[in-house]
């Protein structure tokens, strides 16, 4: 049974938010009292409770969504409370729709063709996944021992890519200076440190054991390990290709796939830490000036329609600078791959036409 400080804790934290005027997160707008009455005892066979899931978003008022999966069964167990908020992000997504079969574009890359050939508008191009082992849990359920394990299965998956194209070499952040690393970080290769909503999850604990990011030579290919997700794939270059970044990427996942199983469930695809990332896992993006329309009132709005997502251009949570955007697909759920690559490509095609004509 769940310990009595556990349920008060989980009481307390629905108070915070209650009394929280100026949150707006899915959590506040769905953790209403029935459900913390249905669920504050519930425990996953790893010992998991609600306050796992909602910490994150009781510690961070300014959250967008405010959960976390501490393992593959709080998808379920906590249900109550995460199918509505994976219905309210991922584009009304209902308890019955499942994710549909992969199809990650595979001889369909043509179809996206450089969005910018003049490379007037797009800085980059980025195409990432996510993945998480089999047999291992989300990360605050993870040991030390568990990190230590992981990352050396997934290094030497990844040092014995022959591909002339990917292979590269794996990073250690224990053994990366601080300059090396914050190089990376500014560059967009590396993920940051010290997230504190990742942090208010217990998901840096034993930081920075098992952690870690390999890359090719120029950079193109890379996979972190065991930040927020046991791993994420990602491609990315200068320009606008979107095509040739998706080749890279689908590339890449065939060959560590062949290599390592990987969570799936059948209803919500890949599995990951936080809700916003299952199905597909993938958010697609460009670092893109639209110096016009994005300074009309209605961008958040133009951009909302087209299902797209906003960012900074140091990633979640941070600012535009010199009026670059990243600018991506927002729902991962409910699509397939090709299908959430096009709503991004769709929809950066016709931001560039309005501010074409803006
Ligand atoms: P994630 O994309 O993995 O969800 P973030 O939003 O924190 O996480 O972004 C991670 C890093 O990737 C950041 O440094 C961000 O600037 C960089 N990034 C995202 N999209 C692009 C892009 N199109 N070009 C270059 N860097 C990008
Ligand atoms: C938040 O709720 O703001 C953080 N826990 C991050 C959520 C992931 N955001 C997203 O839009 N993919």
């Amino acid at each position: 049974s769940v310990d009595p400080a556990v349920i008060k804790s989980i009481e307390d934290g629905f108070e915070t938010l209650q009394n929280a005027k100026d949150c707006h997160s899915l959590l506040k707008k769905y953790l209403t009292k029935e459900v913390v009455h249905q669920l504050k005892d519930k425990k996953t066979n790893l010992g998991a409770t609600l306050l796992d899931v909602i910490q994150s978003g009781v510690a961070n008022l300014d959250s967008g969504v405010g959960v976390y999966a501490p393992d593959a069964e709080a998808y379920t167990l906590f249900a109550p409370l995460f199918n509505p908020i994976i219905e309210d992000y991922h584009n009304g997504f209902g308890p019955n729709q499942k994710q549909p079969q992969i199809d990650l574009g595979e001889g369909k890359t043509h179809l996206f063709p450089d969005l910018d050939p003049e490379n007037k508008y797009i800085n980059s191009t980025r195409i990432r996944c996510g993945r998480s082992l089999q047999r291992y849990p989300f990360n605050p359920c993870l040991t030390e021992a568990n990190y230590v394990e992981m990352e050396d299965k997934v290094k030497n998956i990844l040092e014995t890519i022959t591909d002339s194209e990917l292979q590269g070499k794996y990073y250690s952040l224990k053994e990366m200076t601080k300059d090396v690393q914050n190089q990376l970080i500014q560059d967009h290769f590396l993920f940051k440190e010290g997230d504190r909503f990742l942090q208010a999850a217990n998901a840096c604990r034993y930081w920075p054991s098992g952690r870690g990011i390999f890359h090719n030579n120029s950079k193109t290919f890379l996979v972190w390990v065991n930040e927020e997700d046991h791993l994420r794939i990602i491609s990315m270059q200068n320009g606008g290709n979107v095509g040739q970044v998706l080749e890279r990427l689908i590339k890449g996942i065939k060959i560590i796939q062949s290599q390592a199983a990987f969570s799936r469930d059948d209803r919500l695809g890949w599995l990951t830490f936080c809700p916003t990332n299952l199905g597909t896992t993938i958010r697609a993006s460009v670092h893109i000036k639209l110096p016009k329309i994005s300074a009309k009132p209605e961008f958040k709005k133009i951009c909302d329609d087209l299902k797209l997502q906003i960012r900074g251009i140091h990633g979640e949570h941070s600012e535009s600078a010199d009026g670059v955007y990243d600018i991506s697909n927002k729902a991962r759920l409910g699509l397939t791959e090709f299908e959430v690559v096009k709503q991004m490509y769709d929809g950066v095609k016709h931001l560039i036409e309005l501010e074409k004509k803006a």
